[in-house]
């Protein structure tokens, strides 16, 4: 070969590459992107991310390096094809709280990676272990989210990791430690923040997890179930200034190696189970905030290491167990902002005549022992509460200090500056500058500040000028911040209601709100020490301006343009380049192939690959070694098509794996078309699809596993769980809704055509998940109000209506609905001995009467004292959902609002989450009153499991 050809030769290579290289993967990944997103930035439209202006995205020597969208109201699912990103080092779609699905795998791929942040969206699934793929991750922030399963121990591998936050999610399992074959959390040497707290986080807080390598300043574990012992290896994290363990339940002696932690400004230990005395914390110089409340120390006295503690400004110890008299010494403290001792037994006299700090605004001693008071006149005059102490007798309402005072929130909010006042119309607010403007808003969460005294305004001030002062040097678009209605919220934290004003314009564009969104999801802006650390969540902001109209241009297009106009070479060019992407193509497509268990289906009769979302392939092998050999211990079911085992991932996770038995094996289209369907529905109130399983003749469909089983089983006392009414309106409620998804949200429309009280799932905290859609009916496009079809369902609960016509709508859901409410007020089955239901609920019925008569047929268990109507309430409306014509039962839309009116009305919040199982559900063993167990049969064998198959 002549040097020339070879010199063309690898131009033409090089043309090539550059034609199918990785710029063209960065605008494919892009467009999956926006195939699966709505709502990406209308002027995403060009063949090219780096020319154009693409909103949000920053690219660097033409390849995309930072896609940030926060606030963008995304909706959807994030593509797996994100991996295409190979230099992408930002990635940030934090408050689009409908962007749901769970985190594709293949983000362990993007190896360039500093910045991941998807903060207060919807991702649910386990965090992926290829998270620990990314060696240069710095900032990992998921809290606010639907996260399951365990805490990948992988993240350990990160080395890099500065800031670690998975707050508020649903992570359960123990804190991952390293042993020599895995890594752990005690690897990252160089975060600065482990933020885990509001998870299901149980174990006990490993002694490994701390080491003198650490450079850990903010441990937050507040609010999971951690137990054991506090280990005496944190005294090796010499650098902590926050601790967060409040509200667990934590155990044993606290160590004493806490004590020379002196860098600590704000601790936590309230709502645990420690005993021991009273830690002494001498060694603290720097403690600032201090809870030790509703524990259980042995703790006679105050200690009197309290008062050589000059920094505190806020010591809460209620309910622990303190006794003998307040010493006086303990005002004086010089910034000492609040105290709080209340339900102890402390005694004597309280003197606060003697001194004390200028700075303190509340003494809550309420319900103690304490019989007198003395204090000089004209001296203290802030909040002092002793109500319940003999010094109040009951009668007393003269003394000031015997009225609980109102709510003590402080009502700070930003204030206008010097300028005209103005009048704005509509949903525009007035500035601190008197513009009126569509403001970018939010929530900032503190989570440990130093201060308790929330009306002292100069900690606003301060924190209004900081960030105006971080606008300003990153040259952000911003007139102005407000900040509003400070509160200590249930879980301690400072909330602060969050402003920013536009400059220049009356609204931000994308462009802004996202540099905005950035620079608080990402910690760009640091607040004043004293507020310590914080997250925020946006409000949706609906206002964006400009942009260019939408016009969609396919990257085809804008090449076959460009090689027009360049001549026959490019077309030559392109000729080969494309014989090499499409070479390219091939071999991917064979190596996911070799993933794929579709590979060897018969397309024709099959149809094509199935397009799963979430969802993952699992083999035999891997099922029949999670489920110990399908062994009989772990067969927690079975039904007319087969049997359910429970299995446990590698990770940990428990899923539930539906095994189809021969008979009822669908053909291969049928069980790709039911995956499909169940992988596209996602609600917190249907039981998830994790995967399946299509290999050596099987059919398995995996889902997440429910551990409190059927509502049945708690209903007939089996479960031992106990439901009592507000927790069964809440059954209902979560059993609707979930309904009311497949119904109106779902794309297309499910009918699930088999609800009964076996198919209602109950999770830790007793919400409902509708299971079971192996009947479940996608309404087509040509089918707008009913499909007809086979009759299938179950006896008791089959609408008639159907039953009659075949015609199957929307509304036989809400019939069989309308049975498992009198189920649930009765606990009967639909059909006992010979009758049914609905007849004798409304036969016995007696609408003029109290509880309408339905005394006899009420399940006794349910103590009604509280809110007999809205039992009333429950069965109307049950009876309107068994109404003869469809016609007249309500959509399951209206049913769910009127279950939450109801719940309303009745005092209870429709969205209050209960207790977990393990923490509070009373568990009754005993269950000789129930209904259920009266005639002592087994439930299984006599329940009506009927199913009406085709003949
Ligand atoms: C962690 O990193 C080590 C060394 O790079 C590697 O061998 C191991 O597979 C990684 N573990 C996980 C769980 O990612
Ligand atoms: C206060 O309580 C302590 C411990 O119960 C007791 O020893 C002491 O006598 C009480 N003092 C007064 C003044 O009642
Ligand atoms: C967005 O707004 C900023 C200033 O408010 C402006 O500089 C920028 O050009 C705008 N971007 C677009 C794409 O309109
Ligand atoms: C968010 O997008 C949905 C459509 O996807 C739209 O109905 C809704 O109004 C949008 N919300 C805001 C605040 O723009
Ligand atoms: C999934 C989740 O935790 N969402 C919460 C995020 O934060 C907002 C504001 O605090 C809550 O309302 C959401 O429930």
């Amino acid at each position: 070969m002549g040097q020339r050809t070879r010199l063309i030769l690898l131009l033409l290579s090089i043309q090539c590459l550059v034609l199918t290289g990785t710029a063209n993967d960065d605008y494919k990944a892009l467009i999956s992107l926006m195939d699966e997103l709505k709502n990406t930035p209308p002027n995403w439209v060009g063949a090219d991310p780096c020319g154009g202006n693409w909103e949000g995205i920053v690219c660097t020597n033409s390849r995309v390096t930072s896609i940030v969208l926060t606030s963008m109201n995304l909706t959807g699912e994030l593509s797996g094809e994100i991996q295409l990103l190979s230099e992408l080092q930002t990635l940030d779609l934090s408050y689009n709280k409908d962007i749901t699905g769970q985190l594709p795998n293949s983000i362990g791929n993007l190896q360039k990676l500093l910045n991941l942040n998807l903060i207060g969206c919807s991702f649910f699934g386990p965090i992926p272990d290829a998270i620990g793929n990314l060696p240069q991750l710095t900032i990992l922030s998921l809290n606010n989210n639907s996260f399951n399963g365990p805490i990948p121990a992988s993240i350990g591998n990160l080395s890099n990791l500065y800031w670690l936050d998975l707050a508020e999610n649903q992570l359960s399992g123990p804190i991952p430690v390293s042993n020599g074959f895995k890594p752990g959390l005690d690897m990252l040497v160089h975060a600065k923040h482990f933020h885990l707290e509001k998870n299901k986080l149980s174990g006990e807080i490993p002694p490994q997890l701390f080491n003198s390598s650490m450079v850990l300043i903010h441990l937050i574990l507040n609010s999971n179930d951690l137990t054991g012992s506090i280990p005496d290896t944190i005294g090796l994290v010499q650098t902590l200034q926050v601790i967060r363990f409040d509200g667990n339940s934590l155990s044993g002696p606290v160590p004493s190696s806490l004590n020379s932690l002196v860098n600590v400004g704000e601790l936590y230990l309230s709502n645990n189970k420690l005993t021991g005395p009273i830690p002494k914390l001498n060694g603290m110089n720097l403690l600032k905030y201090m809870d030790m409340s509703n524990n259980d120390f042995d703790a006679p006295d105050i200690p009197t290491w309290f008062s050589t503690l000059q920094s505190l400004t806020t010591i809460v110890m209620e309910n622990a167990g303190l006794q003998g008299p307040v010493p006086v010494s303990l005002f004086s403290l010089p910034n000492l902002q609040t105290v709080v001792l209340r339900n102890n037994q402390l005694n004597g006299t309280l003197n606060i005549s003697i001194a004390y700090s200028n700075q303190l605004q509340l003494i809550d001693l309420r319900n103690n022992s304490i019989v007198s008071f003395i204090n000089t006149a004209g001296g203290y005059n802030r909040d002092l509460i002793l109500v319940d102490n003999p010094v109040c007798p009951k009668t007393e309402v003269t003394k000031i200090y015997c009225v609980v005072p109102q709510s003590n929130n402080s009502l700070y909010s930003t204030t206008q500056n010097n300028c005209q006042p103005v009048q704005c119309n509509l949903d525009q607010i007035p500035s601190p500058n008197c513009k009126c403007a569509y403001p970018y808003m939010g929530t900032l969460f503190f989570r440990a500040p130093s201060f308790s005294d929330l009306g002292n305004v100069s900690y606003y001030k301060a924190l209004e000028k900081s960030l105006m002062e971080y606008s300003e040097s990153a040259k952000l678009p911003v007139d102005s911040v407000s900040l509003s209605n400070p509160i200590r919220d249930s879980s301690m934290n400072l909330e602060l209601s969050l402003e920013v004003f536009p400059s220049g314009q009356d609204r931000f564009n994308r462009t802004g709100i996202s540099r905005i969104g950035f620079m608080l999801s990402n910690q760009n802006f640091k607040p004043p020490p004293d507020f310590g650390p914080f997250y925020f969540i946006a409000d949706p902001y609906g206002h964006y301006a400009g942009g260019p109209k939408e016009s969609k241009k396919s990257l085809s297009t804008g090449i076959i343009i460009g090689a027009a106009a360049g001549g026959a070479v490019l077309l030559l060019l392109l000729l080969l380049a494309g014989t090499y992407a499409f070479r390219q193509k091939r071999r991917a497509e064979r190596a996911s192939e070799q993933l794929n268990p579709f590979a060897h289906w018969d397309p024709k009769s099959s149809g094509g690959i199935p397009q799963l979302k979430g969802a993952r392939s699992f083999s035999f092998e891997e099922l029949k070694k999670y489920t110990n050999k399908f062994s009989e211990a772990n067969s927690i079911g079975s039904g007319g098509y087969g049997k359910v085992y429970r299995g446990t991932l590698p990770a940990g996770q428990l899923i539930a794996i539906k095994r189809a038995q021969t008979e009822s094996m669908q053909g291969g289209l049928e069980f790709k078309t039911e995956i499909e369907l169940l992988s596209r529905v996602h609600h917190k109130n249907l039981v998830s699809l994790v995967g399946f399983c299509f290999d050596q003749g099987e059919q398995m469909l995996v889902y997440e596993y429910v551990p409190n089983g059927t509502l049945k089983d708690s209903l007939s006392g089996r479960s031992g769980i106990r439901l009592d009414w507000m927790r069964r309106l809440k059954v209902a409620l979560g059993a609707a809704r979930g309904l009311a998804y497949l119904h109106e949200l779902a794309n297309p429309p499910i009918i699930h055509r088999d609800i009964k009280s076996t198919n209602i799932l109950l999770d830790e905290r007793l919400n409902a998940k509708v299971a079971d859609f192996g009947l479940s009916k996608p309404m087509g496009d040509g089918e707008k109000d009913h499909v007809t079809t086979q009759v299938k369902g179950t006896m008791g609960y089959l609408d008639p209506e159907y039953y009659m016509t075949q015609q199957l709508t929307e509304k036989s859901d809400v019939y069989s609905f309308g049975v498992l409410m009198l189920e649930l007020i009765t606990a009967r089955m639909p059909i006992e001995r010979g009758k049914y239901i609905v007849r004798v609920v409304r036969t016995a019925m007696d609408r003029t009467k109290v509880l309408y008569n339905l005394h006899e047929v009420l399940d006794p268990t349910i103590d009604l004292q509280t809110s007999p109507k809205s039992l009333e309430k429950i069965v109307d409306l049950a009876l309107s959902c068994v109404e003869e014509s469809g016609a007249n039962r309500p959509a399951m839309g209206v049913v769910v609002k009127m279950i939450e009116n109801i719940m309303q009305l009745a005092g209870l919040n429709p969205d209050a989450e209960s207790a977990s199982t393990s923490e509070s559900y009373e568990v009754t063993k005993e269950n000789s009153h129930h209904p259920y167990s009266n005639d002592g049969f087994e439930y299984s064998g006599v329940y009506p499991n009927l199913k009406i198959e085709p003949h």
